[in-house]
């Protein structure tokens, strides 16, 4: 039954930020998901005696990639399997799941916050035995193996049932299929103070949790609603659709724009959330109140010891460069490692492995700790909803009393899309040669301490990763500029600005960074060179 077909390579196989993402009208091409899993396959090597965890955010396709790897892994040699039922499992259950079986890895189909269907995009996210996403060592080799493919093995037999839990085989290799949200839930239960949550929401506390029509619905619905007492309908948009229903499953203050909306009125319930498509990212709010995810990284931080699973203590806490500084001032007050790292949560899978921190963060709405090796949306709000219910506090007063007591940092992401490669680079390689003839320079009121690239040199592999631009300034504002590394068409420039003030805690963001926002433009020279005066979205 197993069948081995010629096949060719495509050249644009290259992972990115995390994992491999395309247009689904791309991904859709003859052999394009099986050249790309023989090439992950060709280099892991003996695949006797390997278990793998597959599952996906249930976006266009998955339901075909997720039958041509079962095939694909079982021709190839692959012991097991561990299957979300009907395909579905968040990246955070996945990386939870191959952790606690022990498996080698696993794969999540998803594009995450790229909106899905027809004409969205398609992903496949790759982890090793750690529960994380591999190394870049290791995707460039498979990359390199997509270049020279040839041929690939598959087992030609008809679809896999997924629709019930149980086991079953397939050309020689078990197939388990489980019931996704229940470990999950089981870890979530070990971390948090599920009774002072419950408590919480009998006493009249009301959320409004939006899954997007993506993954994180029956994960929310089980614990919001079943386990802790929300009140029906308190998790909306909560079925997984092939197009997220048209929506952008990205949360963020543009693209969850009905769950803003909902906040900022006067019917705002007393918590607001929101996942992306594999649930990985959250967005935090309060009525008419929203948290920015380099404060909520530098919140939970200062409250770990709150949650029943830290309080004895944490490691330290890592973020990504581009993140804001908040979280750098509670470190020190706390006393505990602090590390910055590239953008990519695969960079903080050595620190977490090595002890080294507990809690990580990105100022791209993602929150996590060493529980898992991914981001973990869930975990995130449920982090939030056992502070409030042990600090009696609401997300805004737990947020201003952040900002009394450590200052605050201001601080936005401006996004240009769709800007043409060859500009992007090259805009990119300029301002790297012209950084470090800015330092001692005055912008206006801003003189310029330090300016160069941001290079990341690993701790325990001692890798060396360039990832970005970073211009600092006196008062402690920063410029940040990088590209996208999860598009899958154009390039985006990201422009990450931040500005601290001990005393102004009140201000609007956007006018607090205006002049950094006209520096930032003037050094990068991005609108003359773009022909964008605006960014396209700015979060
Ligand atoms: C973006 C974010 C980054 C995040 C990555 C994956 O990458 O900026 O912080 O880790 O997406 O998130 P980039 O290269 O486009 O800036 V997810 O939710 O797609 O796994
Ligand atoms: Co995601």
């Amino acid at each position: 039954m197993i069948k081995t077909v010629a096949t060719t390579p495509y050249t644009d196989q290259k992972m990115g930020t995390a994992g491999l993402r395309r247009k689904s009208k791309v991904v859709v091409q003859p052999n394009y998901v099986e050249n790309f899993m023989q090439s992950i396959f060709n280099v892991i090597g003996n695949l006797k005696g390997k278990t793998f965890v597959v599952g996906g955010d249930g976006r266009y396709y998955n339901d075909i990639a997720i039958q041509k790897i079962i095939k694909m892994a079982a021709a190839n040699g692959v012991s097991r399997l561990i299957i979300g039922q009907n395909g579905y499992m968040s990246t955070p259950a996945g990386s939870n799941i191959i952790l606690k079986n022990k498996a080698d890895g696993g794969f999540i189909l998803s594009a995450s916050h790229n909106p899905g269907g027809e004409n969205g995009d398609f992903g496949i996210k790759y982890s090793n035995e750690t529960g994380g996403q591999i190394p870049s060592a290791v995707s460039d080799k498979i990359y390199a193996q997509t270049q020279i493919v040839s041929e690939y093995k598959i087992c030609d037999v008809p679809d896999v049932d997924l629709s019930k839990i149980g086991h079953q085989e397939l050309c020689g290799m078990q197939i388990d299929v489980i019931d996704p949200v229940t470990d999950y839930v089981e870890m979530m239960r070990g971390i948090f103070d599920f009774d002072a949550i419950s408590k919480l929401f009998a006493a009249g506390f009301t959320m409004r949790f939006d899954a997007m029509n993506a993954v994180t619905g029956p994960y929310a619905k089980k614990i919001f609603e079943e386990i802790l007492g929300a009140p029906a309908g308190s998790v909306v948009n909560y079925r997984p659709l092939p197009d997220f229903g048209g929506l952008h499953p990205d949360p963020n203050m543009v693209y969850a724009k009905d769950l803003v909306n909902f906040m900022f009125s006067d019917q705002a319930t007393d918590f607001g959330a929101a996942n992306d498509g594999d649930g990985d990212r959250n967005m935090i709010l309060g009525p008419k109140f929203f948290v920015t995810p380099s404060d909520s990284l530098a919140i939970l931080t200062d409250n770990f010891s709150l949650i029943p699973a830290y309080k004895k203590g944490i490691y330290g806490v890592a973020k990504s460069a581009a993140t804001s500084t908040a979280v750098e001032r509670v470190a020190k007050e706390h006393g505990i490692g602090y590390y910055e790292v590239p953008t990519g949560w695969k960079y903080f899978v050595n620190l977490m492995d090595s002890k080294r921190i507990t809690f990580c963060g990105e100022e791209s709405f993602g929150t996590g700790s060493s529980h898992i090796r991914e981001k973990d949306g869930i975990w995130a709000v449920l982090f939030w909803l056992n502070i409030i219910a042990a600090a009696g506090k609401s997300v805004e007063q737990i947020t201003r009393e952040h900002w009394q007591k450590y200052g605050r940092s201001y601080y936005m992401r401006f996004d240009f899309e769709g800007v043409d490669t060859a500009v992007a680079d090259k805009m990119m390689a300029d301002l790297e040669a012209k950084l470090p003839t800015l330092s001692g320079k005055t912008f206006d009121n801003y003189k310029v301490s330090a300016a160069g690239a941001f290079i990341y040199n690993d701790p325990v592999d001692h890798s060396s990763t360039k990832n970005g631009l970073i211009v600092r300034f006196a008062d402690g504002s920063r410029i940040v500029y990088r590209l996208s590394g999860t598009g899958s068409s154009g390039a985006t420039i990201r422009v990450y600005l931040e500005r601290y003030s001990q005393t102004d805690l009140r201000s609007d963001p956007l006018k607090m960074l205006t002049e950094i926002f006209r520096i930032a433009m003037q050094i990068s020279e991005i609108p003359e060179r773009t022909g964008k005066h605006q960014a396209d979205v700015i979060t």
